[in-house]
């Protein structure tokens, strides 16, 4: 039945069926999942370091605790996304080899530094927060695989943006140098949390295609500006500003203007130009070596299970 193949894919598609890895796809929507849940998966594990930078200096015990946890759910979440990523035929192997030498990328947003405590709180509001926004709708994405992966992703997104608000929240109703702190880190999250949507609209090169494959279900642009209105709501009850005076709401759109991110910085820290991405990919890599032991001993304790 190999002829009838595209158009059953484009039934599925046109239905909101989900296609399902045995099912015949074009080849193109093939290169295009595994790309972006590769990326997906390479930021998961790669946006471990930033926070993992503050595990050791988290203020109280219950602090520690509730970060540790965090950042596992990333190492899980990683763990789902190469798994769905499988499906497709590639092997998680060959895609961190991609990501190590540099053939594939991970998201803009953890090539910046993790300065003070009040870092881990903004990258749990504005940054998860942003995952959330792009994240939610990928629960309804065409691929099976990613959209199942995506549900529980989604979830434990939720705790950890409700325990970055907390953190901010704490901070500032606490002393002047705590909300001080604490504006500080969202000064210096905003405008990258905002790029993490991508380029916008008319210099994005996959998203024409990728909305008629329902991968993408919105545009960089309506996400981003979801975002926005979600954010000035909740910075108003954390008691902390926007660092955006031309932030205002349009009755006429019913959203808020907002001042775009500087896309400029977004392409060159996605061409490895960011803060931290050379101290990323270095520890990346030296991770990857220190962990060949384990692979080895895998593979010798696989082969002895076939004799
Ligand atoms: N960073 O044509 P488009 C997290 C690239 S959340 C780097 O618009 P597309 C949770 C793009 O790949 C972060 N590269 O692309 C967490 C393409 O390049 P290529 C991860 C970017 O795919 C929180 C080119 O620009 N989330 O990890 C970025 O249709 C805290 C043109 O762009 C996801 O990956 C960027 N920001 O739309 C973990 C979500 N933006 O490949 C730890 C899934 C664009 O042609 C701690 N991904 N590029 O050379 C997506 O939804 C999409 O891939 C977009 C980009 C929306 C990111």
């Amino acid at each position: 039945h190999q002829t009838e193949a595209p158009d059953h894919f484009d039934a599925i598609v046109a239905a909101d069926q989900k296609v399902e890895p045995r099912d015949w796809m074009p080849e193109a929507y093939r290169k295009t999942l595994i790309r972006q849940i590769a990326q997906h998966a390479h930021s998961e594990i790669i946006g471990m370091q930033p926070e993992g930078n503050w595990i050791s200096r988290a203020p109280t015990l219950k602090r520690k605790a509730i970060l540790l946890a965090k950042v596992q759910d990333e190492a899980g979440h990683g763990l789902y996304l190469y798994a769905a990523a499988e499906t497709l035929g590639v092997d998680r192997e060959e895609l961190v080899e991609m990501l190590v030498d540099g053939r594939q990328k991970y998201s803009s947003i953890f090539n910046y530094p993790t300065l003070t405590w009040a870092d881990i709180g903004a990258i749990g509001w504005l940054v998860d927060g942003a995952a959330i926004v792009n994240q939610v709708p990928l629960c309804r994405c065409s691929y099976g695989p990613y959209a199942r992966a995506m549900i529980r992703i989604c979830k434990e997104e939720s705790f950890h943006q409700r325990q970055g608000y907390e953190i901010l929240h704490t901070l500032s109703h606490g002393t002047p140098e705590q909300k001080a702190m604490a504006q500080d880190a969202v000064n210096r999250w905003w405008y990258p949390s905002l790029a993490m949507f991508g380029p916008p609209d008319g210099d994005s090169t996959h998203s024409e295609r990728s909305m008629a494959w329902k991968i993408k279900r919105f545009s960089n642009d309506e996400l981003r500006q979801r975002f926005v209105d979600m954010c000035v709501q909740q910075a108003g009850v954390l008691g902390l500003r926007l660092p955006d005076p031309d932030l205002r709401w349009n009755e006429e759109r019913r959203a808020h203007d907002y001042t775009q991110p500087d896309y400029d910085e977004l392409m060159r820290v996605i061409k490895g130009e960011g803060p931290c991405n050379r101290q990323r990919m270095a520890h990346r890599r030296r991770a990857h070596e220190d962990g060949a032991w384990v692979r080895e001993a895998a593979r010798a304790y696989a082969e002895k299970q076939h004799v």
